[in-house]
């Protein structure tokens, strides 16, 4: 059984975060760990509005050693961090244990949760985490803060953001630009950038409409997790991501008033993955 790990927060909501991971680990037939972060939940009675909890720094080593020290990983990958402790602990782990299939997901706020920007925070996982990555896969704003460029918002201003990333010591950067980039309404596509420091690759699927986007980044890095660790380069794990995504995206749904989330089990069910 190959061997996975997400060091991420949980959504108790179970769209996004390492419970989205988990589902979507399963999906591409592999064994899925998880140190938890941080513990996101919605309050029902204000609007659905987001608190975060941190788990204490001594708890998340105790499950950093369980799983780095006590089992091992061919990938893992991280999500929402939430504390500087949890960003150098995650550093500290991948380097010595010598990770080389470490995705980064640089999760900077919940979609639609007005959580306050942590610029401390952003800027240590700029500086510890990014040199250590295979694939980071920043949304546009994202992008924006890592990169430090005054604005993301076209394929231009992707491609300088790309080189950034890149020269920060990232091995390859996936840049989404989804639905947010400035040309998709018009071109009913949704349009990513991959760079790995030599060329550009425009990565597009048809523009999936669906308000229920509810943990799609985080089934997007997890899904390219999983294809490093069943052994594809860093292009074809996140071309076979963007087909996962966009496919789990088509079968989304409403949970409730608020939020809902893809399907990520859709694109096994349709189109096999692994077998
Ligand atoms: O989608 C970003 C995200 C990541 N991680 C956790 C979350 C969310 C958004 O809700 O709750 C734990």
């Amino acid at each position: 059984m190959i061997k996975v790990a997400t060091i991420a927060g949980s959504d108790a909501s179970g769209g996004a975060g390492l419970e989205a991971d988990l589902k979507t680990f399963e999906e591409y037939g592999l064994y899925g760990m998880a140190a938890v972060t941080v513990i996101a939940t919605m309050d029902p009675a204000v609007g659905w509005s987001h608190s975060v909890f941190a788990i204490p720094e001594i708890e998340l080593r105790k499950q950093m050693e369980t799983i780095f020290t006590g089992v091992g990983v061919a990938a893992c990958k991280s999500g929402m961090l939430g504390t500087e402790y949890a960003v150098e602990m995650a550093r500290e782990y991948i380097s010595k244990n010598k990770i080389e299939n470490y995705v980064l997901d640089p999760v900077m706020a919940c979609k639609g949760a007005n959580q306050p920007l942590n610029p401390e925070l952003n800027k240590a996982m700029a500086e510890k985490l990014v040199p250590l990555a295979k694939v980071v896969t920043p949304n546009l704003f994202e992008a924006q803060q890592i990169s430090g460029l005054p604005s993301v918002a076209t394929l231009e201003e992707m491609e300088e953001a790309a080189k950034i990333i890149v020269d920060k010591g990232a091995k390859s950067v996936y840049i989404k630009g989804g639905s947010k980039l400035a040309s998709s309404a018009s071109s009913k596509k949704a349009v990513d950038l991959f760079y790995d420091g030599d060329n550009f690759g425009y990565i597009e699927s048809p523009l999936i409409e669906t308000k229920w986007t509810h943990g799609a980044g985080c089934t997007t890095a997890a899904a390219i997790t999983a294809g490093l660790a069943r052994g594809l380069e860093p292009k074809d794990a996140v071309i076979l991501a963007k087909q996962f995504i966009t496919q789990s995206l088509a079968a989304s749904w409403q949970l409730n008033q608020y939020v809902g989330p893809g399907n990520p089990s859709s694109y096994r069910s349709k189109k096999g993955l692994f077998e």
